[in-house]
């Protein structure tokens, strides 16, 4: 079944110059970028998306990097694209990321009190519908 998932370039990846290695390995893997846009983000926008986090020790640290610098925030479109890409981006810790994904091959960061870890992906449908409309409000018409 077609989904779309929210993924974002985090700003890591935005200044170590992987956007296009980013993008290329979503187009490889035969998933569409229907909406992009390069953002710096508002902390209260970074709080809203990562709420489920909000009593972590590592959100501070976490809200801190996200908004550091731009990001790049993409609707991706495709058969399971929700779990298609988090197989492309590997696991959060990047010391565990498996080589061949985009965490495992690229990030360079093996302990800060925020994983530096490129790139978000949504875990769910559910994540996917409200974390598209937090960061594409225009894209979708009456919310
Ligand atoms: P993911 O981004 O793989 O969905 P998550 O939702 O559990 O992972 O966490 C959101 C982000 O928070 C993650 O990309 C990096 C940071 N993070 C998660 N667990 C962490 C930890 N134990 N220490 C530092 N940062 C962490
Ligand atoms: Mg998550």
């Amino acid at each position: 079944m077609s989904e779309r998932t929210l993924v974002l370039i985090k700003p890591d990846g935005v200044r170590r110059g992987l956007i296009g290695e980013i993008i290329s390995r979503i187009e490889r893997k035969g998933l569409r970028i229907i909406a992009l846009e390069m953002r710096q983000l508002e902390r209260s926008l970074v709080e809203e998306h990562y709420a489920e986090h909000a009593d972590k020790p590592f959100f501070g640290p976490l809200v801190d990097f996200m908004t550091s610098g731009p990001v790049v925030a993409m609707i991706v479109e495709g058969p399971q694209a929700i779990s298609v890409f988090r197989t492309l981006a590997g696991a959060t810790d990047p010391v565990k990321a498996a080589p061949g994904t985009i965490r495992g091959d690229l990030s360079t960061d093996f302990g800060t009190a925020a994983q530096q870890n490129l790139v978000h992906g949504s875990d769910s449908p559910e994540s996917a519908a409200r974390e598209l409309k937090l960061f594409f409000p225009g894209f979708f018409p009456g919310g």
